[in-house]
């Protein structure tokens, strides 16, 4: 149910259930978990694209499917250990949203560091329309991405967000024409892949952190972070590259 494959830097997962628009099941979760854990680990990945087989990016939670009747158990076991998992990848993860996004297949691409949408894509808070709230991390990540009274509307009212209107309130890195969107979600990655990626890495760790810190915290995050990142070899090579006029070649290392 997860196509996992690497090319250029990038490790490309692929929520492969498109007859039932990639809704999660807990053989996915299995399988998701596993995909994100080998992209985190493996050092020739760069960067992470999780996308959708199909029309759809992901449907959320399998409706039909005959489930733990225990929710909060269903999360738990699941959703929330992938949203952890992909939290914890220090390393740059696009959702490459091809598709519809509803429910926890929301909640999927807001966990991730970068959305680009097809302009084929659109994006339901789908949950209250089944009588439930938003999980899998959504009402920790939309109000910090789109601010309180965005999130209570999108939240509430669950109706409907175009791939443009998602980018309007800044939910959306980039909308593109649906006819380019592999190679335009490539170009992106492949750009991501080449950057340094031991910085970004702890971009994303203290970014993540300074919801939860305060300034005299963050400032010793940044001294924290800034030592770690000046005794990499992409620092030595920035600085190199700078002085002799020419463009840096990253390793990520
Ligand atoms: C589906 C699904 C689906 C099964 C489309 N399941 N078959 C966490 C923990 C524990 C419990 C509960 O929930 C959660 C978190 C959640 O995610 S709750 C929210 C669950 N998701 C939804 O409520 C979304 C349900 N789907 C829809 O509203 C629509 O399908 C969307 C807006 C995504 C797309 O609409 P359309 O483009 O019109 O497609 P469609 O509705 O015709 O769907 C195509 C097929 O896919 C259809 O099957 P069929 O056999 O008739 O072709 C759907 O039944 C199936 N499908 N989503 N989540």
């Amino acid at each position: 149910t997860i196509m996992y494959e690497t090319r250029a830097g990038v490790a490309w997962i692929t929520l492969n259930r498109p007859e039932k628009l990639n809704a999660f099941t807990s053989v996915m979760h299995k399988e998701m978990l596993s995909a994100l854990k080998m992209a985190g680990k493996d050092e020739e990945v760069r960067a992470v694209v999780i996308t959708g087989a199909g029309r759809a990016f992901c449907s959320g939670q399998d409706l039909g499917g005959s489930e733990n009747p225990d929710y909060g158990e269903v999360l738990r076991q699941g959703y929330n250990p992938m949203v952890q998992a992909l939290v914890s990848i220090e390393k740059p993860v696009i959702a490459a949203v091809n598709g519809v996004a509803a429910g926890a297949g929301m909640s999927l691409a807001l966990a991730c560091d970068f959305r680009v949408a097809s302009d084929k894509a659109s994006f339901i808070e789908a949950f209250i329309h089944v009588g439930l709230v938003p999980d899998s991390g959504n009402l920790y990540f939309l109000p910090r991405l789109v601010g309180h009274a965005k999130a209570m509307e999108l939240a509430v009212l669950g109706e409907k967000v175009t791939a443009e209107q998602a980018k309007e309130f800044g939910l959306v890195t980039k909308v593109v024409s649906d006819a380019t969107f592999v190679q335009e979600v490539e170009t992106f990655a492949v750009r991501l892949a080449n950057m340094p990626t031991k910085a970004i890495g702890l971009i994303k760790r203290y970014m993540n952190k300074s919801w939860e810190s305060d300034l005299t915290e963050v400032l010793e995050y940044e001294a924290l972070a800034q030592k770690t990142a000046g005794g990499t070899v992409d620092h030595k090579e920035g600085v190199t590259a700078f002085m002799e006029k020419r463009k840096p070649v990253f390793t990520g290392k």
